[in-house]
């Protein structure tokens, strides 16, 4: 066996943390040979908390041979101690009539707290994934109250968009979700997404021949970018178990590389294509094992597809700019 990984989940008794846990002490992220110690952040309240021991109690029945310790608690260095990769959910839900500014004020906080936290705990090669939304601007926040830690060492999930536009794909053309690469998702998870395919294939075939630019522009960039959305109406809760899938398969690629294939992750900006070098923003990433990635180079834009890529960094700039107190203090 491996040596023991120390995964952190902060939100542990929410939807997706409950959608998450089980994966993760199967083995789905770090394989079967490494061992997991969970270590499990919940809010201080006495729901919270029962919810949480609830959680735990499942997982010790299930009596997974990998799971050899679960820590709980509400204290985030305690959550954070020694963790390798850390998975934040826990974030205020947007209440009725906020906007998205409330909600960045709101939740900025955690994510200060947090980021210290980890600044302070957590291993030096900590792979932080945050997934409270608004995720991009938290993972900025986070990221930046940890200044002993690399910024590499933070990223904000846009996997689940990514997953839903390969999912729309093969739907679309009858083709099999395996045999469909190269979709990459650009900028903010909010509507102003950029799904992009102009460089996706679909078992060898550029995708941009297989289906037509109104069907792009008027059904899937539309459906991809509002489908949360429409599972909250439909389901009345908003998406736990495919935002879960979509962690794992952002962390499993990130911790063992991805094996040549691009995936969209949202990392600090480096500058490429004039993206304000900070911004966590979703761009197309190699990963390439041991926890290390790279944004792909040299992409040529559409005139479209600029104006979207342009449009989405403009939000998160603003969002910056909303959370600029929250960074200087
Ligand atoms: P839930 O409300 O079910 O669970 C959140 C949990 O976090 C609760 O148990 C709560 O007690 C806990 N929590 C809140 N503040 C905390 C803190 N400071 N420290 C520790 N725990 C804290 O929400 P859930 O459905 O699990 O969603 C969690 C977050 O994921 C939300 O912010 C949601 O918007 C976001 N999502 C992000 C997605 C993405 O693609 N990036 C997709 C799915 C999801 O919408």
């Amino acid at each position: 066996l491996n040596k023991t990984v120390r995964v952190a989940v902060t939100g542990a008794a929410g939807n997706i943390g409950y959608a998450l846990l089980f994966r993760l002490a199967s083995g789905a992220v770090f394989g079967p040979n490494t061992p997991v110690q969970l270590q499990l952040l919940e809010r201080d309240n006495e729901q919270s908390k029962a919810a949480l021991q609830g959680v735990c109690m499942e997982l010790f029945d299930c009596a997974f041979p990998l799971l050899t310790k679960v820590v709980t608690t509400s204290d985030p260095r305690v959550a954070f101690d020694g963790a390798n990769a850390a998975f934040l959910i826990g974030s205020m839900p947007r209440g009725a009539g906020m906007d998205r500014s409330d909600l960045l004020l709101a939740n900025g906080p955690i994510f200060q707290e947090q980021g210290r936290a980890l600044d302070e705990a957590a291993d030096r090669n900590v792979k932080v994934l945050v997934v409270g939304n608004p995720c991009n601007t938290n993972a900025y926040i986070a990221y930046h109250h940890a200044p002993n830690l690399d910024p590499k060492c933070f990223s904000a999930m846009m996997r689940l968009d990514a997953n839903r536009a390969v999912a729309q794909l093969a739907e679309k053309t009858q083709k099999p979700v395996c045999s469909i690469q190269g979709v990459r998702v650009w900028g903010n998870h909010s509507n102003s997404m950029y799904p992009d395919i102009t460089a996706a294939t679909i078992a060898g075939t550029a995708a941009t021949e297989l289906v037509d630019e109104a069907w792009y522009n008027d059904y899937f960039l539309p459906t991809v970018a509002t489908r949360g959305g429409a599972i909250i109406k439909a389901r009345g809760k908003s998406s736990a178990a495919s935002a879960a899938s979509a962690a794992i398969d952002h962390m499993r690629d990130w911790w063992n590389g991805s094996d040549g294939r691009v995936v969209t992750m949202a990392v600090p900006s480096d500058g490429s294509y004039g993206i304000p070098e900070g911004i966590v923003c979703g761009m197309p990433v190699i990963c390439t094992g041991n926890g290390n990635y790279e944004i792909v180079k040299d992409i040529e834009f559409t005139a479209a597809g600029r104006a979207r890529l342009d449009k989405t960094v403009a939000e998160l700039v603003k969002e910056s700019e909303t959370v600029a107190p929250l960074i200087a203090e």
